[in-house]
C-alpha cells in the first residue's frame, strides 16, 4: 500500500514536471530556428558592428535560443532602404537596425532628426534620443506597428563634393547632390540651391564611381569604410547639419511569440549593443584633435571648417525648410526637441 503511494506520488510529480517542461517547450517550439536581421551597413561600419554585437550577446545571454542573422546591403528588400520600415510592420524583416532617415517616409514624426541644424553636437544628439522625445518617438513606433528598444548612431552628416570647396551656399549652386530617404532632404537641398537626387546607398556608389552625381552627404565613417576618396569626393564641408540615429527593433509577432525572460534579454541586448555602436560611431571625431579628421586629409582629400558667421549663412538659408517641417513633423515634438537642446549638458 506503501510503496503503491509512493509511485503514485512519483507518477503526480513526474506528471507535474512533463506539464512544466511542456509549457517552456511549447514556447520555444515556436521559435524560428533563426532570425533575420535587416542593416543598410555591414560590420565595416559601426552600423553592422552594432547589429553584430547585438546578435553576438542574445545568442550567448539566450545559450542559443535565438539565433540571428545579419542581412546587410538591405538585401532582404533588395536594397531599397525606404521600403524597410515597412518590410519589418509585415514581418518580411523579424528585426533591424535602422536609420531614423529610413523609416520617416512611414513616420513622419522621425523627420525630426533630418531637420536642418536642429542638433549643434553631440550632448544634442543625446538630449533628444535618451530624454521625453526619444520616449515619444519610441511610443511612435510602437504605435506604428514595431517593438522599438534601444538607440544607435548613424552619426553627423557632412558633406562632400567632387567639384570644388563648399564655404558657403553658393559654392552649393547647381551641384547634383546624392539624398536619401525623405523629402525634406530634397528641400533642404534645393533651398542651399543644390540639385539634389534622391537614391538608394547601393545605387549611389556607381553614381559616384561614373560622376553622374557630384556629391553626397554621409557620416565620415562611412566615407573612409566606403573609401568615398576613391570615387572623386575629395571635398569635405564639416557643416554638422544633421545626425541620423539608428534604432534597434523587432517585429511586434516575432516579439510576442518570445518568453518574457526572454524579451527582457533581447531588451538589454539591443541598449548595451546601442551604447557600444554610439562609441565606435564617434570614434575619431570626439577626442582631442578629431583623429579620423587627419587621417581622411592624409587621403588626399580637403577637409574645411565652417566659421561660425559661415554656418550661420547655411542656417539661414535652409530656416524656411525647418519652419515648414516643424507643421508636417508636429509642432509640439519639435518644440520638445528645441527646449530640450537649449537645457542640455555640455
Ligand atoms: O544611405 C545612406 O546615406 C545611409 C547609409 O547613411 C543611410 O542608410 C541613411
Amino acid at each position: 500500500m506503501l510503496k503503491l503511494r509512493r509511485s503514485l506520488l512519483g507518477l503526480v510529480a513526474a506528471a507535474a514536471a512533463l506539464g512544466a517542461m511542456s509549457s517552456t517547450a511549447m514556447a520555444q517550439s515556436s521559435y524560428k530556428s533563426e532570425y533575420r536581421m535587416s542593416l543598410v551597413l555591414g560590420t565595416a561600419f559601426p552600423w553592422g558592428k552594432g547589429g553584430q554585437i547585438w546578435a553576438d550577446l542574445v545568442k550567448e545571454r539566450t545559450k542559443g535560443r535565438i539565433n540571428i542573422k545579419l542581412y546587410p546591403g538591405v538585401s532582404l528588400i533588395q536594397g531599397d532602404q525606404t521600403r524597410e520600415f515597412s518590410a519589418l510592420r509585415q514581418g518580411v524583416i523579424d528585426m533591424a537596425v535602422g536609420s531614423t532617415i529610413n523609416w520617416s517616409p512611414q513616420v513622419k514624426q522621425l523627420n525630426l532628426f533630418s531637420m536642418p541644424f536642429l542638433m549643434p553636437d553631440y550632448a544634442a544628439v543625446d538630449a533628444l534620443t535618451q530624454g521625453e522625445v526619444g520616449d515619444r518617438v519610441f511610443t511612435t513606433l510602437y504605435k506604428a506597428g514595431v517593438v522599438p528598444l534601444a538607440w544607435g548612431e548613424n552619426g553627423y552628416r557632412e558633406l562632400s563634393n567632387s567639384k570644388r570647396v563648399v564655404r558657403t551656399p553658393a559654392d552649393l549652386k547647381g551641384l547634383k547632390i546624392r539624398v536619401v530617404g525623405s523629402p525634406l532632404f530634397l528641400d533642404t537641398f534645393t533651398a542651399l540651391g543644390a540639385n539634389p537626387t534622391q537614391m538608394s546607398w547601393a545605387d549611389a556608389q556607381p553614381a559616384f564611381a561614373s560622376g553622374a552625381v557630384d556629391g553626397q552627404e554621409n557620416p565620415l565613417s562611412i566615407f573612409t569604410a566606403a573609401k568615398l576618396h576613391n570615387v572623386s569626393q575629395k571635398n569635405i564641408t564639416m557643416w554638422g547639419y544633421v545626425a541620423d540615429p539608428l534604432i534597434f527593433v523587432v517585429n511586434k509577432e516575432i516579439w510576442n511569440s518570445w518568453t518574457p525572460a526572454d524579451k527582457v534579454i533581447v531588451r538589454e541586448a539591443a541598449i548595451d549593443a546601442g551604447k557600444q555602436e554610439i562609441e565606435i560611431a564617434r570614434k575619431g571625431l570626439v577626442e582631442p584633435g578629431q583623429p579620423l579628421l587627419k587621417e581622411i586629409t592624409g587621403l588626399g582629400v580637403t577637409v574645411t571648417q565652417l566659421s561660425p558667421a559661415e554656418r550661420d549663412a547655411f542656417v539661414a538659408a535652409t530656416r524656411p525648410v525647418y519652419n515648414k517641417w516643424k507643421t508636417t513633423i508636429g509642432a509640439d515634438l519639435v518644440t520638445s526637441a528645441e527646449k530640450a537642446i537649449a537645457a542640455r549638458k555640455k
